[in-house]
């Protein structure tokens, strides 16, 4: 592979991911095109600017832009590397959606030349870069593809699944360990070379079906143990146990990590990846199945608890402390704090207020609903009932005695000195 500033990377999809990944090969020194279907994140790449809010990104991004190392374009050029960094959504039957990589890898092949590397780093189904090879073979059959010819290949392709979390991306792109997946082992090995420019943690090479698999059983692990969190939530609730002090008890024992309870799970990964496992294997996921339901149900509980409480206070004012998928970030996608206040604001109109210090201006999912977006000390003065939906710190920071005479279902449990608000269940006493 090409060293130094010779070398040129095309990164398809400029997104949350694809955007700092670009960025980051771009310091090494690499040139890099970004290469995106949406005209304006073009221009505001191009111009030195991010469209996405992340830590220190828009420094990076303006000093790699200056100095030529990064430009952004629609459409695809030659380069030596190619890394696919776009969405796989999932369908309303929840299948998976690898629509937008197929898409990426037809761009691909119209450039794709002897030596080159193509990486898929999207979260993908368990075959997806298999796909991704047979569907270059089709479209380029002058190029022996890995898996599809006798001999080496005239190209590389791998799985190398991006494992960053929202608001540590920069740090973890280069800190966390990358597991590198090849059509073949020879692939895998050619990946890594790639890796190794930027990426300080391991990397540790396998195929791409287990590093597919890797990256889905990763998410779905925590989809798993969020919902044993939500669902101890539920049952303390009902009896009237402060589930905080019982993770925190249980946690002492040496062998024990409960994961915290909320309104639901968001974000586009957690919600969405064990769905990928699910649907190739329907028969052998109850488990993961589950647990996505039990996360899902949560955000309904969570409408169902907070509606009776509100309903039980005619007239009250109510603040939603949050609408973003979690704390301190301002991605709202698959929100269960926006689905929560975006209910409750069309149950109840008016009463409700949003507060989100993350959002110039509501959703147009609250369009027609009556409710208004508010800052935090406008809701302290204004309402009787808040619910907490997001663990900003703005929020966690608010002292007791501001919000001591509040009725407050945090479904977060920021605030553990507050009084009880939420009665418990009566017990029903069998036999
Ligand atoms: N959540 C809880 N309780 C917890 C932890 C999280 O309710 O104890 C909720 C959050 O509030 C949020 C959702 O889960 O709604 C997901 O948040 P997260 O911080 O757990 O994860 P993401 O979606 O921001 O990022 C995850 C990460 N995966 C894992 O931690 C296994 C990240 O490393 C991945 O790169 C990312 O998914 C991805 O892109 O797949």
């Amino acid at each position: 592979m090409v060293s130094g500033s010779e070398l040129k990377v095309c990164v398809l999809g400029l997104g949350y991911i694809g955007l700092p990944t670009a960025a980051v090969i771009a310091r090494t020194g690499a040139q890099v095109v970004g290469v995106d279907v949406h005209q304006h994140v073009v221009d505001t790449v191009n111009s030195g600017k991010v469209h996405i809010e992340e830590i220190d990104l828009d420094g990076l991004v303006s000093g790699v832009v200056a100095r030529g190392n990064l430009r952004a374009s629609l459409d695809i050029e030659p380069a030596e590397v190619f890394v696919i960094a776009v969405p796989t959504p999932f369908r309303d039957d929840h299948t998976p959606d690898i629509g937008y990589v197929l898409k990426a890898a037809t761009a691909i092949a119209t450039v794709l030349k002897t030596g080159d590397v193509v990486v898929l780093e999207s979260t993908s189904p368990v075959g997806t870069t298999e796909q991704v090879a047979a569907l270059l073979g089709q479209l380029r059959p002058d190029l022996k593809i890995p898996g599809h010819c006798a001999g080496s290949a005239d190209v590389a392709i791998a799985y190398c699944p991006e494992r960053v979390l929202p608001g540590r991306i920069l740090v973890e792109l280069i800190d966390n360990d990358r597991v590198i997946g090849g059509v073949t082992p020879r692939c895998a090995r050619k990946a890594l070379q790639f890796y190794r420019r930027f990426v300080r943690g391991a990397c540790v090479t396998t195929s791409a079906k287990a590093a597919e698999m890797t990256k889905l059983s990763e998410n779905a692990f925590r989809d798993v143990n969020i919902a044993f969190a939500n669902e101890l939530s539920m049952i303390a609730e009902k009896m009237g146990v402060d589930v905080w002090e019982v993770i925190r008890l249980a946690n002492r024992h040496p062998r024990v990590n409960i994961l915290s309870p909320g309104p639901g799970v968001g974000g586009h990964c957690i919600a969405v990846d064990p769905w990928f496992l699910v649907s190739a294997a329907p028969e052998r996921t109850p488990l993961i199945r589950t647990a996505r339901e039990v996360n899902d149900g949560k955000i309904l509980h969570v409408v169902d608890t907070a509606s009776s409480m509100i309903a039980a206070h005619p007239g009250a004012k109510v603040g939603c402390l949050g609408l973003a998928f979690k704390a301190n970030i301002d991605d709202f996608r698959e929100s269960p704090a926006l689905k929560v206040a975006r209910e409750l604001a069309h149950r109840f109109g008016d009463r409700i207020a949003i507060v989100e210090p993350y959002a110039a201006a509501l959703p147009d999912a609250f369009a027609g609903s009556g409710a208004c977006l508010i800052d935090v000390d406008s809701a302290l003065e204004a309402c009787d009932i808040l619910i907490v939906l997001v663990d900003h710190d703005v929020f966690r920071s608010i002292p007791l005695d501001e919000r001591a005479d509040k009725l407050v279902y945090d479904t977060r449990g920021i605030w553990q000195d507050q009084p009880r608000s939420l009665p418990a269940e009566p017990l029903r006493l069998v036999g």
